[in-house]
């Protein structure tokens, strides 16, 4: 055990989500005293969970009075979707309390080596896909962090892994300490959450803390056309750009020093971008030991997850494709690229302090016209109006219709909103399934 200094200490958890309820829980196990301290009021938080915390000894404090609560704490665990610069992070900072990340909490409670992923876009792909050949392969491990189960309940489960696949995201990586995965990959990076930082610099900044305390006997995977600070651990680059990465895309193929290791046709995923999470994962399982041949099976058995690129369903000669995943403008680059057919392209959400101008070019030659939904509407129609024909539908509802209105046989209609789902919908796969569940109602009608 690398920790035993919670015992007896008086602790504050930031938020009351997935990561601050394991977070909590773990801290009573090791026998904290624990405050969980949640900005929102009691009734809009889930009642199942409150009501865990508090049968378990977890004092609870919701909405006004957790943000200027005064008592004295030894430390603080940070969800990652709270700002430190919000009112309840601040009100801690203040009085010089420390606070750290739910991942670096996991961490400090992991007792076997872990394996890192993170990247703007693809992180939980390649998590998914690198946990899944893994198991395959005989290593036991667990796809968990930013995917959806916090590393904080791994570490209190102590089930027999050999290793633990991690997803990380710049929010949990921020108030990091002694984080140090065994293995480390960088997928690639694009501007998004322009709501959180101050400027595309200090996201990556904070995404570089991947590196932080890794050393000579550990090993980065790195995006080949990226430039990196000087990094201690061994690297291993891949891309589909390059030939220069280790692993490259030749005929066809991913190749690894003149050779050929995985047909693309023998896989189930596509897209370039596809292509380098698979030898992102290529390269983090040599990196464990495993030869090509041992890889190669569950990787061309691995089928995409629901809400990237997913097909939902073809009505009247259109095909309907649900990429709600795609929170940010470089995820509808790649969505559009992957497109053979016209598109009608369903984009908008959560204003994120970005314009949607960069892909004006890419959506005048893609694009047959676009329908806006959300808090950037407007926004995008500014930014796109020049290039494309473009409506504002005034819920998914509408735009679902709107889209089944104008489309015509030969056509895509790509629901890939670009931007966060938080003004309309719980998360993206709530506005995901809302969008297949449309699409799936819509009468065939054999225009
Ligand atoms: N809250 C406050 N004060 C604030 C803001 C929020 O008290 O100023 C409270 C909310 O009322 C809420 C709680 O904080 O009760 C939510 O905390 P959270 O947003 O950290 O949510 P969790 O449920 O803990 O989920 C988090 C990740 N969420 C975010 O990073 C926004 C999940 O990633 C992750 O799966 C989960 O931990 C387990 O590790 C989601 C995500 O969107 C999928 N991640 C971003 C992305 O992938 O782009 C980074």
């Amino acid at each position: 055990m690398k920790n035993v200094r919670y015992k007896n200490q008086n602790i504050a958890v930031l938020g009351a989500g997935l990561s601050g309820s394991a977070a909590a829980f773990l801290l009573r196990s090791e026998g904290a005293r624990v405050t969980v301290l949640d900005s929102a009021e009691e009734k809009n938080l889930l009642k199942s969970t409150i009501d865990n915390l508090r049968a378990q000894g977890v004092h609870v404090i919701c909405g006004a009075a957790a943000d200027e609560n005064s008592s004295a704490y030894d430390m603080a665990i940070l969800s990652p979707g709270i700002d430190p610069a919000s009112p309840l992070a601040r009100n801690l900072l203040s009085r010089g309390i420390e606070i750290i990340s739910e991942l670096e909490l996991g961490w400090q409670f992991c007792e076997i080596p872990i394996i890192a992923v993170t990247g703007t876009n693809g992180k939980t792909t390649t998590t998914e896909l690198l946990a899944q050949m893994l198991n395959a392969c005989g290593q036991r491990t667990i796809a968990c962090g930013n995917i959806g189960k916090p590393l904080s309940e791994v570490a209190r489960e102590k089930q027999p892994f050999d290793v633990l696949t991690v997803e990380v995201s710049s929010f949990q990586l921020e108030a990091i300490r002694t984080f140090h995965p065994s293995i480390s990959l960088w997928l690639n990076f694009a501007p998004d959450h322009l709501d959180r930082y101050r400027s595309v610099a200090e996201y990556r900044a904070a995404k570089l803390r991947i590196f932080e305390n890794q050393t000579d006997i550990d090993v980065a995977v790195l995006n080949a056309i990226e430039k990196f600070p000087a990094i201690r651990p061994r690297t291993i680059t891949f891309s589909a750009y390059s030939d220069q990465a280790d692993f490259q895309l030749s005929d066809g193929a991913i190749v690894y020093q003149n050779q050929a290791v995985l047909r693309l046709s023998d896989t189930k995923l596509h897209g370039l971008h596809n292509i380098e999470n698979l030898m992102a994962t290529l390269a983090a399982g040599m990196a464990r030991g495993l030869s090509f041949s041992q890889m190669a099976p569950a990787l061309r058995n691995y089928a995409p997850r629901p809400h990237r690129c997913e097909f939902v369903r073809e009505v009247d000669g259109v095909d309907y494709v649900n990429d709600s995943k795609a929170t940010n403008l470089d995820a509808v680059e790649k969505a559009l690229h992957a497109q053979t057919k016209p598109v009608v392209l369903i984009a908008g959400g959560k204003d994120k302090g970005f314009t949607f101008d960069p892909l004006q070019c890419l959506v005048k030659e893609k694009v047959q016209s676009t329908i806006l939904i959300g808090e950037m509407a407007e926004s995008i129609r500014r930014s796109w109006s020049g290039a494309v024909k473009c409506e504002i539908a005034i819920s998914l509802a509408d735009a679902v219709e709107r889209a089944h209105a104008s489309a015509r046989s030969g056509e895509v209609v790509l629901f890939s909103p670009g931007t966060s789902s938080f003004d309309m919908f719980k998360s993206y796969s709530d506005r995901g399934d809302q969008f297949r569940a449309l699409v799936q109602a819509l009468p065939q009608t054999d225009r």
